[in-house]
């Protein structure tokens, strides 16, 4: 099948909100592009238009969404997808105007995750962001239809008769579909409490990996467990948590999961829905937080990871950073360099308790198994810890 050729629209806001505050147009722009390469399409071209805020009714001007249309031609898009997530309202006004499929972060962002989910309980956690997503908007896909019949009334096949009631049932359909995927997912969810307690008992404390999508988070799961992880040079490679057994220098053992990673402006349906695999986090004893540091936006992924773990109420969670990828920004002859800690990195100013790694050629792991052992010796409570303080 031919790759969707999209067409990528952002909205460089003077006020920007919230969410996402410190990041600038480009760099999202770019991150939406691997986002739309990851869903298997191909980026032919790129819009930023800087306003206030993005308009109300179709995002961007009146005058871009005019120049927007007569690319169309030119550059042969099929695909246009807006960086922020559309009002339903936005969102009938720009396929009306663009005639082609319109697609924002969120939908895309659940999309992936769509295709990515493998076990029950992501698939139930995805179709549960994705009719929350969809139920707002059920109104502009009816009136779309309608308008595809031609003059109200006398339209197509299934779009004839009074639409209201249609659009009832779909309403009606669609909230009970959301019913019945919380009542299944609050299944999972007691579950994985049982199973979490179980856990707990048998007191072995338990390391989560937290960080931005792509930060390496698998590949250090891998070099640190061997176990046989995903890892893959795409955006959200991992949906459904893994945990193994880690060994720690003092000859103690903990368990180490694997979970889902962090993006800006995730979409808030995904946060809700994924609470069974988030609640991993909140049981923790530890975070490892890994960073991509040769990513020319460290710095903002790194502060999106803290944003959403204060959104998540994880803020005060003990933590151990772990800077990855280090071999991309060193000249080495083969081996573990001697010092790592003596490269100059300016997030690493930051956080001085960071430590460098390189998941890929396993270098610096002794090190951060040391801090992560001090770490849970510190914090934990459990007996296997407690019995013999390092
Ligand atoms: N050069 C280099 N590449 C790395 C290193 N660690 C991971 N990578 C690469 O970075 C990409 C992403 O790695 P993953 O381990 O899948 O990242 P992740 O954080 O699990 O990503 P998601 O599951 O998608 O959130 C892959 O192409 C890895 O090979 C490293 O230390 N050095
Ligand atoms: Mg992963």
């Amino acid at each position: 099948m031919e790759r969707e050729r999209a067409l990528l629209v952002a909205v460089q806001a003077r006020r920007s909100g919230a969410r996402g505050g410190s990041w600038d147009a480009e760099s999202s722009l770019e991150e939406l592009g691997r986002l739309v390469d990851t869903a298997g399409g191909r980026v032919v071209g790129k819009t930023i238009q800087k306003l206030d805020s993005p308009h109300p009714a179709q995002y961007v001007g009146a005058g871009r969404l005019n120049d927007i249309v007569a690319q169309r031609e030119t550059i042969g898009y099929n695909l246009v997808v807006f960086d922020d997530e559309l009002t339903p309202r936005q969102q009938r006004k720009l396929e009306e105007a663009l005639e082609v499929k319109v697609l924002d972060r969120t939908a895309l962002i659940l999309d992936i995750f769509a295709m990515r989910a493998r076990t029950r309980e992501g698939r139930l956690q995805v179709e549960l962001a994705q009719s929350e997503y969809l139920l707002p908007r059920l109104a502009g896909q009816w009136s779309h239809l309608e308008r595809l019949g031609g003059s109200g009334r006398q339209g197509a096949i299934g779009v004839r008769g009074p639409g209201e009631t249609q659009l009832e049932t779909d309403r009606r359909m669609a909230r009970r579909k959301i019913g019945r995927l919380k009542k299944d997912i609050e299944g999972v969810r007691r579950q994985r409490s049982l199973y979490r307690r179980r856990r707990a008992k048998s007191g072995v404390p338990v390391v989560s990996l937290v960080g931005y999508t792509n930060a390496g988070k698998s590949t250090l799961m891998r070099a640190l467990t061997r176990a046989d992880v995903f890892v893959e040079d795409k955006l959200f490679a991992t949906l459904d948590p893994v945990t193994r057994q880690i060994h720690l220098p003092s000859g103690r053992t903990a368990l180490l999961t694997d979970t889902v990673g962090f993006i800006q402006k995730l979409p808030t349906q995904l946060v809700a829905a994924f609470q069974a695999t988030l609640e991993e986090l909140a049981e923790a004893d530890l975070l490892l937080h890994a960073v991509d540091i040769t990513h020319p936006d460290a710095a903002q992924q790194s502060q999106t990871v803290d944003d959403t773990l204060a959104e998540l109420g994880l803020q005060d969670k003990p933590r151990v950073t772990a800077l990855n990828k280090v071999d991309m920004l060193i000249e080495h002859e083969g081996g573990e360099p001697e010092d790592l800690g003596a490269f100059e990195l300016s997030l690493a100013e930051h956080r001085p308790d960071a430590v460098l790694v390189s998941a890929q050629e396993m270098w610096g792991l002794d090190q951060l198994l040391v801090r992560i052992d001090e770490e849970l010796a510190r914090v934990t409570t459990s007996p296997q810890f407690a019995a013999r303080p390092a």
